[in-house]
């Protein structure tokens, strides 16, 4: 298992009925490592670039709308296998699919309304992280000890 990183986005929705502390929380206490951090307003162009894979489908329009529709919390996590554990914290997609113990699982009961986004691979994690250079690079070199690394 190797040290990644990944981008981890609490949406509009999660900011709006006050889940940021809740979420970021789950991420703590399984030890991972805050890199950045910042609230800001996804522009309709970064918001269809970060899910540009996805620009085919008929839900497109809908989900730019709302990942646009208020401020979001872009951040960048830091630990062994981060990647696939933060999908794992975060739940699947549809939340009524999600097992309960997950943050959609817990959280959330819409699709269109899923609370957060984590990065599927470690290819997109980096390339989410760095065209969130707007998002969450001005604190990117900030860096914390992580518990137990001895560093
Ligand atoms: O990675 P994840 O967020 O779990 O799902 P994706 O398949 O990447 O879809 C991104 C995003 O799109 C999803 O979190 C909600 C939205 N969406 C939707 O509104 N309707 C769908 N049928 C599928 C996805
Ligand atoms: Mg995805």
């Amino acid at each position: 298992e190797e040290v990644e990183e990944t981008y981890i986005m609490i949406k509009p929705d999660g900011v709006q009925r006050g889940l940021v502390g809740e979420i970021i929380s789950r991420f703590e206490k399984k030890g991972f490592l805050l890199k950045g951090l910042k609230l800001f307003q996804c522009p309709k162009e970064l918001a269809e670039e970060h899910y540009k894979d996805l620009k085919e489908k008929s839900f497109f329009p809908k989900l730019i709308d709302y990942i646009t529709s208020g401020p979001v919390v872009c951040m960048a996590w830091e630990g062994v296998g981060v990647v696939a554990s933060a999908r794992k914290i975060i739940g699947a997609t549809n939340p009524l699919q999600a097992e309960p113990g997950t943050i959609r699982g817990d959280l959330a009961v819409q699709t269109g309304r899923n609370v957060v986004h984590g990065s599927d691979s470690y290819d997109n994690g980096k390339r989410e992280i760095v065209s969130g250079s707007k998002k969450v690079k001005c604190v990117h070199g900030f860096r914390l000890r992580h518990p137990g690394s001895g560093s």
